[in-house]
């Protein structure tokens, strides 16, 4: 009798799981999907004038050109937040982030192209790394940013090629450097991006 019972109580609590769990799912995909940026959401504020993508980050503004030299690196920048800023301003502790694809190439020629999927302002300086030096171990001075005196190039014109003052959100820069073999440090050197996780190796070979 006892298991004639729980049993079917036991499908049911199944049961009860899976639709909770259907439910969540479903609503996680929404959330994940950009909460208040995703799928309609994105159509909303779209219609509202705003910024924001379908995965929840600015779209791009910009149209990088076809025709800069290969191969190309695709540098990501991405910070937490929720509308597009005109300014670079992070107190450290905001969680900002630099990805790069591919992080390994060639020697000689390379472009760069940071495209800036974050709220703020964004750059990028390309560093070398001593051998055995971590990324990441730079030391920010009282400015919020590293010592960027050996950089060997930088992406920072808004829509443009080479050194500017930065990547408006959305947008994108890009460089074409000649690197020699190494590692290097790709990294946004605007007040407390470094310290808050803007930095990627880049490695390139012979
Ligand atoms: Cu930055």
């Amino acid at each position: 009798m006892v298991r004639s019972v729980r049993r079917p109580l036991t499908l049911l609590a199944a049961v009860a799981v899976l639709s909770a769990c259907a439910v969540s799912t479903t609503g996680g995909s929404t959330a994940s999907g950009g909460g208040m940026m995703g799928g309609s959401g994105a159509a909303t504020a779209q219609t509202g004038g705003g910024m924001m993508g379908s995965r929840g980050y600015p779209t791009s503004s910009c149209s990088v050109p076809t025709t800069l030299a290969t191969p190309v690196v695709t540098v990501l920048a991405s910070d937490m937040g929720m509308m597009a800023r005109s300014d670079a301003t992070a107190p450290l502790g905001a969680r900002m982030t630099l990805t790069a694809s591919p992080t390994t190439v060639g020697s000689g020629q390379v472009t760069l192209v940071l495209q800036n999927q974050g709220w703020r302002v964004h750059e990028l300086v390309v560093l070398p790394l001593a051998a055995g030096q971590a990324i990441g171990s730079r030391a920010s001075g009282a400015d919020g940013k590293v010592d960027e005196t050996a950089s060997l190039g930088e992406a920072s014109n808004d829509c443009a090629d080479g050194s500017g003052d930065g990547v408006a959100s959305g947008s994108a820069g890009w460089v074409t450097l000649t690197l020699a073999p190494g590692r290097y440090e790709l990294v946004c050197n605007l007040q407390n991006h470094y310290a808050d996780g803007m930095r990627v190796e880049l490695d390139v070979n012979a």
